[in-house]
């Protein structure tokens, strides 16, 4: 009876963590959709498969990615830009599924921001030793939207920093079914990921997928 009355308020009041300005953890936040997700990513990555990008500087980034949506994010020789064609086939990214576009905008509202419509959802795979240097996202126009990230697969060590390069990130650790809204003025900080350790995840196996919904225009 008492475990009863404790999952209909843990269910009521969805943890909910302010972890910066205008940051939101919402720990756990897709777990009740998961098998969704991972069935749309892999619907996603038939059509667009993964693959490491070249950055304008030359380096192959050890991350994996694709898109889904309207547009999705590239970079090559030439830079970093939305484009609504993917390179690889010359046609468009995979339309974004409802059961995305759906967790974005309840997340979204979950940290503030109401009526959130992604038009891009860039896909990052990490397989272990994969990292992404400290960077900030800011090839998107408008700046008032939040970007929200989902995590999937092993747990990794998200780093937060500010708003310069130098400022000394804070850690934290994503596990998988993880949701973060970052709004506000935590929207152009700085961030990263540290070298994902190695592991095998129930569902996932040998890997991380993280999903970032963004407004581009
Ligand atoms: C904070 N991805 O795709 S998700 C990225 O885990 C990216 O794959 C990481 O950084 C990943 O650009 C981190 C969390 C995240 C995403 C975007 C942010 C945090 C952010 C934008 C602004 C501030
Ligand atoms: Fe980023």
């Amino acid at each position: 009876m008492t475990a009863d009355l404790f999952d209909s308020v843990a269910e009521a009041q969805p943890s909910r963590e302010q972890i910066a300005d205008g940051a939101v953890l919402l720990r756990g936040f897709a777990k009740p959709i998961e098998s969704g997700l991972i069935a749309a990513v892999r619907a996603i990555v038939a059509q667009s498969p993964f693959r490491r990008m070249t950055t304008p500087g030359g380096y192959q980034m050890s991350v994996a990615m694709t898109n889904c949506g309207e547009r999705g994010w590239i970079t090559d020789h030439t830079g970093y830009r939305y484009d609504p064609i993917d390179p690889r086939s010359d046609t468009p990214w995979p339309a974004m599924p409802l059961v995305f576009r759906d967790l974005a905008r309840r997340a979204a509202e979950q940290g503030g921001f109401t009526g959130f419509a992604p038009d891009a959802c860039l896909v990052n795979r990490y397989e272990p030793g994969t990292r992404l240097s400290l960077h900030q996202d800011k090839d998107e126009l408008d700046f008032s939207a939040p970007i929200v990230s989902v995590s999937l697969g092993l747990p990794a060590i998200f780093l937060f920093g500010g708003m310069a390069r130098s400022d000394k990130p804070r850690r934290f650790r994503l596990v998988h079914g993880d949701v973060v809204v970052w709004g506000g003025p935590s929207r152009l900080a700085y961030h990263g990921v540290a070298p994902l350790a190695d592991g095998e995840h129930a569902l996932l196996g040998r890997q991380r997928i993280n999903l970032t919904f963004r407004r581009t225009r």
